[in-house]
Formats: C-alpha cells, sequence, structure tokens
C-alpha cells in the first residue's frame, strides 16, 4: 500500500514551520509491527469482541504527530458499532470498557465513536471523534457517549468508505489539533484544537477497538508517528507531571435512564410543567371559544322562532 505520511497533500497544513520527522524506527510497536505493516483487525464484525495493539517503547518525543490509517466497516446498515479509540497513556496492554481499553486512564484518549449511546439529547450525529484527558481520576461515560468529559469533538462519517480514512492527532506546544481526512480527497479537514493540555513524556501510543451486542470491523493500517521541530532555541525541560487541561466542553445535563417513561426521561421538570399549563390553557381557550358560540347558536335559533 502507497504510504502517503510525508506527500505535500497529505502533510500537516502546519507543516512549512515546523518541518515533521519520521521517528516511527525508534517507536515501535507491539507485535512488531514498527511502520508499515500489514493492516491489523482490532475487532472483526461480531459481538462482544475487544483489540488492540501498542507499542511496547515508551515515547519520550515532546511534540508529535500522529498518523493513523484505519477502516471501519461492516454489514450494519443502521446499527453498528461501538467505535475505537487512539491513546497516549500511562499504561499499556490493559484491556477494559471504554472502546476495548481500561477506564480511568492516565493520559490522552480520542475515541471515534461509531454508535450513539444517546443519553440526553445529543446537538451532534455519530460517528462522532472526541476527546478526553485524564489523569486518571475521570470515568468515561458510555452512556453519554463520553461528552460529559470531552475537551471538544466533531461529527466525521468515516464510517463504510470506499476509499482511505485518516485521522491526525497533533500535540505541539501544549496544543492538540485533531484533522480528519475521510471524505477521500487527500486532505486535512480540521476537527478542533484546543489549548491549555499538558502530556507528559514516557507514556505509550496504542489502539484498541470493542464491539458490543452491535459490531464492525475495526481495522488499522498504518500508524505513523513524527517528531516535530518546532525550532525552539531553547529546548523546554521534557513535561514530566500528570496529564492536564485547562479547558473543557460543558457538560450537557445527566439524564437518568427511565426507560418506559420517554417524556418524564427527555424533558426537565420546569419543561413538562410548562407544556401542562399550557395544555390546561389550551383546552380553557378552547372551552370558552366553544361556550360562546353554543351561546351565539341558542340566539340565532331562538331568534327563528320569533
Ligand atoms: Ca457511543
Amino acid at each position: 500500500m502507497e504510504h502517503k505520511g510525508l506527500s505535500a497533500q497529505r502533510a500537516h497544513v502546519n507543516t512549512a514551520v515546523p518541518r515533521i520527522r519520521d521517528v516511527c524506527p525508534a517507536v515501535g510497536f507491539h507485535r512488531h509491527y514498527p511502520c508499515h505493516y500489514q493492516s491489523y483487525r482490532l475487532t472483526s464484525d461480531h459481538q462482544s469482541m475487544r483489540g488492540a495493539i501498542w507499542n511496547n517503547v515508551r515515547c519520550f518525543v515532546q511534540n508529535w504527530e500522529l498518523h493513523v490509517q484505519f477502516k471501519v466497516h461492516g454489514d450494519g446498515k443502521t446499527l453498528f458499532g461501538d467505535g475505537f479509540a487512539i491513546w497516549y497513556t500511562k499504561d499499556r496492554m490493559e484491556l477494559g470498557p471504554v472502546f476495548g481499553s481500561k477506564d480511568y486512564f492516565s493520559g490522552l484518549g480520542i475515541f471515534m465513536d461509531t454508535y450513539s449511546n444517546h443519553n440526553g439529547p445529543h446537538n451532534h450525529q455519530h460517528p462522532y471523534i472526541s476527546s478526553m484527558i485524564s489523569n486518571g481520576s475521570l470515568h468515561y461515560d458510555h452512556d453519554t457517549d463520553g461528552t460529559h468529559t470531552q475537551l471538544a469533538g466533531c461529527e466525521a462519517q468515516f464510517r463504510n468508505k470506499a476509499h482511505d480514512t485518516w485521522i491526525a492527532i497533533r500535540y505541539e506546544k501544549n496544543v492538540l489539533k485533531v484533522s480528519v481526512d475521510v471524505d477521500g480527497k487527500n486532505g486535512w479537514k480540521e476537527c478542533f484544537t484546543v489549548h491549555g493540555i499538558r502530556l507528559p513524556v514516557g507514556y505509550y501510543l496504542g489502539v484498541s477497538a470493542a464491539t458490543g451486542e452491535l459490531a464492525d470491523n475495526h481495522d488499522i493500517i498504518a500508524i505513523k508517528m513524527y517528531e516535530l521541530d518546532t525550532g525552539d532555541e531553547t529546548k523546554e525541560a521534557p513535561y514530566t507531571g500528570l496529564p492536564q487541561a485547562d479547558y473543557m466542553e460543558a457538560p450537557r445535563d445527566r439524564v437518568d435512564d427511565n426507560k418506559g417513561s420517554y417524556i418524564a426521561g427527555s424533558m426537565s421538570g420546569w419543561k413538562l410543567f410548562f407544556i401542562i399549563l399550557l395544555v390546561i390553557i389550551g383546552f380553557a381557550v378552547v372551552g370558552v371559544v366553544g361556550f360562546v358560540i353554543f351561546q351565539k347558536q341558542q340566539e340565532s335559533s331562538r331568534k327563528r322562532f320569533y
């Protein structure tokens, strides 16, 4: 397969400065996939599967860009899931409930979520790409598709495409930028940029995926890691503290699952109160108008008799 990681169109939008350098051979991936390898199927299109690939060497690059070529596909036309995640985390190779990897992780997670668990109203469609920074204390909540703890996100129609699909994750000078190439145009489109991110050096890179009641093939075709040369004369000491994020999106209302009571489950108390009030006023208006018409009819029928 042609590798397009450094082509002019494929190179990141801001690649004039800084340069990007391929450090893939130094990073190494688990299962002896150093840089180019045969595509690896994290899950097949079957229920209740989990899979992951991880690099077996810690990453000490301060500013980096990761390109992941992937393919998510399956027979499901309307029902499929759950998606996959790209990780830069303290721990590796620990299977768990968050797209096949462990919850309460320390580091960065980028979630390629194909199934809308849809607890409460979403303001976005799926597939949805979201991001999360955790120091080990945050829980990824599938019921809200992670929106309670997300830094930012975007919709991206990356499933069942005939052309190649890519995601780029760039971490440079405390700025996290995620871009996608999923439209077959051989160019990046920004998904989101978040400032004020602190990620320590020495974490592992990995990709994991999971299926539940719904399924899909989650294939990783290629992973490329680039060190960014920021051109700084004065090199900052590498950050070794806990992962941090200065800004997070405000969480939307958490709605407790209340199956069987759609109205109560999807509306706040005040909304419900006003709707009931409006219905009562509506009935009252109809009643008054009806009474007036009835009176008029009575009058006109009385007139006819005289
Ligand atoms: Ca989901």
